[in-house]
């Protein structure tokens, strides 16, 4: 299968640049997030690496989050793998040890924004067409406990629960207002301005920054260690479950209509 997701480490300056190539939208199937995480791995290990930048190499879309098809009409089997892949995306990404950067160029809802919130700092496209949250709950399906820890992290309680359960994708500028990402710039700069952010957070020793950053959020990913197994159960049935199944039906079914 050809690759979903280029990678360019620049050798002279130790950055990364990840960028996701899985048209239409850069959904989070089986297969990108296996990707993923080799590709992040492969970084981690490498002492050459200090930086890693996200960014979409689709047009209009970041990321449209996890592939709906992985959560449709599928055995209990396929959705426990499915399931697996997803938190070790987060658990890698989450706990890296490197400075990372989302350049979010486009659209990022759910799964979209959980790898944005996971990164050290956000740049958006000031582009009024865009939004990012976590709308689980406009699908009829519920975020679960490490997305919320995640959000909760970034922009605080109150605005978490408002976000969570009226499923919020925010607008650009409502998205800067409650912190959910550190800076608009316009599209054609994204980039750029990632590479320069970058170049600060390396000035600052590693050592002193990777020990900084592991304060902040090691409890937050050992609670899902500890709970690994019972939220896959949890996926599963949920999953499973006819309510959702008819759920994410019609909200394909709506994604297809909406086109036309
Ligand atoms: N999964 C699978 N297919 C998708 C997804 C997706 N997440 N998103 C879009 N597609 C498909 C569309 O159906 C469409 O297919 P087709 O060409 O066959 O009709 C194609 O991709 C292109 O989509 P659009 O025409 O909509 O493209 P646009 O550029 O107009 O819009 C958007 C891009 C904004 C990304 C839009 O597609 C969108 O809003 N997508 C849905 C995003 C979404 O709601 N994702 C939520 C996924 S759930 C999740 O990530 C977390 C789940 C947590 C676990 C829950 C426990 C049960």
């Amino acid at each position: 299968s050809s690759s979903k997701i280029k990678v360019d480490l620049d050798s002279s300056n130790g950055v990364a640049i990840m960028q996701f190539q899985s048209p239409p939208v850069n959904s989070l199937s089986l297969d990108f997030l296996t990707e993923f995480a080799i590709n992040l791995e492969k970084l981690e290990l490498d002492r050459g690496c200090r930086g890693v930048i996200i960014t979409s190499a689709q047009p209009k879309v970041f990321s449209a989050g996890l592939d709906i098809l992985e959560m449709y009409q599928k055995s209990p089997e396929h959705y426990t793998e499915f399931w697996k892949a997803v938190q070790d995306m987060w658990l890698k990404l989450y706990g890296s040890t490197k400075v990372t950067i989302a350049a979010i160029n486009g659209s990022s809802p759910a799964g979209g924004c959980l790898l944005a919130m996971c990164c050290d700092y956000r740049i958006m496209a000031d582009n009024p067409r865009y939004s990012i949250g976590l709308n689980e709950t406009q699908l009829g399906i519920v975020a679960p406990f490490w997305f919320k820890d995640t959000m909760l992290n970034v922009v605080g309680h109150r605005e978490t629960e408002k976000g969570l359960q009226l499923g919020l994708l925010y607008s650009t500028s409502e998205a800067l207002k409650v912190g959910l990402v550190d800076e608009l710039v316009p599209e054609d700069k994204v980039l750029s301005t990632a590479t320069e952010t970058m170049t600060k957070w390396l000035a600052i020793p590693d050592h002193a920054r990777q020990i900084s950053k592991s304060m902040m959020r090691k409890p937050t990913i050992d609670k899902l260690l500890a709970n690994r197994e019972a939220d896959i159960v949890n996926f599963v049935n949920f999953t499973t479950k006819d309510s959702i199944q008819k759920s994410l039906g019609m909200y394909m079914e709506m994604l297809k209509k909406r086109k036309s």
